[in-house]
């Protein structure tokens, strides 16, 4: 079965030194370039957000960072500002294998709604077209990897498990933000999900 390997987020601004860093998030990289020659496909994903982006803390008068909101589409978690479109750390690790991307998704654009997910706004309803690139190429066995494991990486692959992908994680190349047990949730989740952790 034709595979693809789905990179989330491999971005300056959650590697040490940006303004969402998760810590090692750096490290991956190199073994994530590795992996790339073993896929029939490989797809990129970039945290894309306006400056008046609702996920942003400093957004909202009064509230702290990693606090959580009630969103019309369900509770959110504040971040700080990050991944601002056009800015440095919006780019990709400058050591990531960028050129041998097929594709490119950015998510999170619309200032209303965050987009956690490669597959789904976090309203779990509006699309952001990746599922039919990968059904038109007939790429029906997903290995994710990339940040954050317990934020982007997790809800874009239990989203892809649920559309029926054939899905694993490759979890030596994720690294968590791991607020709150996040990351023990995310496993759970996924696991429940039929995600194979590998
Ligand atoms: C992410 C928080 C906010 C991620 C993106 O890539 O996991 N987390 N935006
Ligand atoms: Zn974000």
């Amino acid at each position: 079965m034709p595979k693809a390997l789905i990179v989330i987020d491999a971005q300056v601004d959650f590697c040490p030194g940006g303004r969402l860093a998760v810590e090692g998030g750096d490290q991956i990289i190199a073994p994530i370039n590795d992996l790339m020659a073993d896929y029939d496909a490989v797809v990129l994903t970039q945290d894309w957000h306006p400056e008046n982006h609702s996920s942003f803390a400093d957004n909202h008068d009064g509230a702290e960072p990693f606090s959580t909101v009630e969103m019309p589409y369900g509770p959110q978690v504040l971040w700080p500002r990050h991944c601002v479109i056009n800015s440095p750390g919006a780019g990709f690790h400058p050591a990531l294998a960028v050129d041998v991307a097929d594709v490119i998704i950015r998510k999170g654009y619309r200032p209303e709604i965050d987009s956690y997910s490669a597959f789904f706004e976090n309203d779990h309803q509006t699309r952001t077209g990746l599922e039919g690139y990968l059904r038109e190429r007939g790429l029906m066995s997903l290995d994710f990897v990339g940040l954050a494991h317990d934020f982007c990486v997790a809800w874009s692959a239990i989203d892809a498990a649920k559309l029926g992908f054939n899905v694993g994680v490759i979890e030596d190349a994720t690294r968590a933000i791991d607020l709150n047990g996040s990351k023990k949730a995310a496993q759970d989740n996924m696991r429940a999900a039929g995600v194979m952790l590998k």
